[in-house]
């Protein structure tokens, strides 16, 4: 019975054994999913337990290195964010205050203010200071423009005070109408002709060549459609025509002007008659007349205006002086040449 028992008990305990071992074989696939979770599962003695172990642990490798990564990324990251902002945000948003001092004492404030006033302190935070505005004010060019100006306006009543007409040769020829001319300054005979400058101009002859006047390079022709004549001027003289050339106006450097007006003679009167009328004189101008290349003329009583009418007494011309400063008359000379040289053209 014993040996029953026991044998029972044997059997009993056998299959204990082998319902406990099925159990756990088919509790397996479960088991190892919890013991994954707790770790405890490392003790067990399945196979496919120990497979599934060893795949968990390459995970937990896995996620470690991939976790490391993370985290080196993640430093690697912040130290670029710290690294631009350290040498590119930082150093451009302080810029504008390490930087002005430099621009604007080195190249602007020696130039700007070293001239103008004395300041020669010209500490860093001073130069900074100095606006765009302020460097206008104190533009050396604007001083010196404001300096000279009013010194000439000092000398501008001086100049105006009527400079003197030099002859520097004596040979009747200011200075002025020599360098009109072409003629020396120095020299009564410019050209060594031995004929002197001022008889040459006064009889049609070129004083700078051979040749008559006309052929002087300092002297050219106009030509007046409308008054039918012609002149000849100082080439580096200004001309203007006006009034549908009714009047032509010549500048002088010296801002003279000579001008030649061209008007009707309805009358028909010669020249002597119609100046006489003109200017209501009793005595009779006849004595004072000259005689042109198809003209008669009269000089008026100023020596500034000259009238003369054409040979068929269609028009009355009035060639005139009209002096920048009326007690400076720099061309008399060159105002008879033009009279001389005016010409009634077709
Ligand atoms: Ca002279
Ligand atoms: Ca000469």
């Amino acid at each position: 019975m014993l040996g029953k028992n026991n044998k029972k008990t044997n059997i009993d305990d056998a299959t204990a054994v082998r319902v406990n071992q099925e159990l756990i074989v088919h509790n397996m696939p479960t088991v190892p999913t919890r013991s994954f979770v707790s770790g405890n599962i490392k003790t067990a003695s399945s196979s496919s337990g120990s497979q599934f172990l060893a795949v968990s642990d390459n995970k937990n490798k896995h996620q470690t290195v991939g976790i490391l990564i993370i985290g080196l990324g993640v430093v690697f990251v912040g130290v670029l964010v710290y690294l631009s902002y350290r040498f590119i945000i930082k150093p451009a948003a302080q810029e504008p205050i390490p930087t002005a001092p430099i621009v604007s004492s080195a190249p602007i404030v020696p130039e700007k203010t070293t001239p103008l006033a004395s300041t020669s302190t010209a500490s860093s935070t001073a130069v900074v200071e100095i606006a765009p505005s302020v460097i206008e004010m104190i533009n050396p060019e604007t001083i010196e423009s404001t300096s000279t100006a009013s010194t000439t306006i000092e000398e501008i009543p001086l100049i105006i005070e009527t400079p003197p007409i030099l002859d520097a040769d004596v040979d009747g020829l200011s200075d002025d109408e020599e360098l009109a001319l072409g003629t020396e300054t120095t020299l009564p005979d410019s050209d060594g002709d031995t004929y002197g400058d001022l008889s040459e101009l006064g009889n049609g002859y070129n004083p700078t060549g051979s040749g008559k006047l006309t052929a002087s390079t300092y002297l050219t022709k106009y030509q007046n459609q409308t008054g039918k004549y012609e002149i000849y001027y100082p080439a580096a003289w200004t001309l203007k025509s006006l009034n549908n050339d009714y009047a032509t106006i010549i500048s002088a450097p010296d801002n003279s002007l000579m001008q030649i007006s061209v008007q009707g003679n309805p009358k028909i009167q010669n020249i002597s008659s119609w100046y006489d009328a003109t200017f209501s004189l009793e005595a009779s101008s006849a004595n004072r007349l000259q005689k042109g290349d198809g003209w008669e003329g009269i000089m008026g009583e100023d020596s500034l205006n000259f009238y003369l009418t054409d040979a068929n007494r269609e028009n009355i011309y009035i060639i005139s002086y009209i002096p920048a400063l009326s007690d400076r008359l720099a061309y008399p000379n060159i105002f008879e040449m033009i009279i001389n040289s005016f010409k009634i053209i077709d």
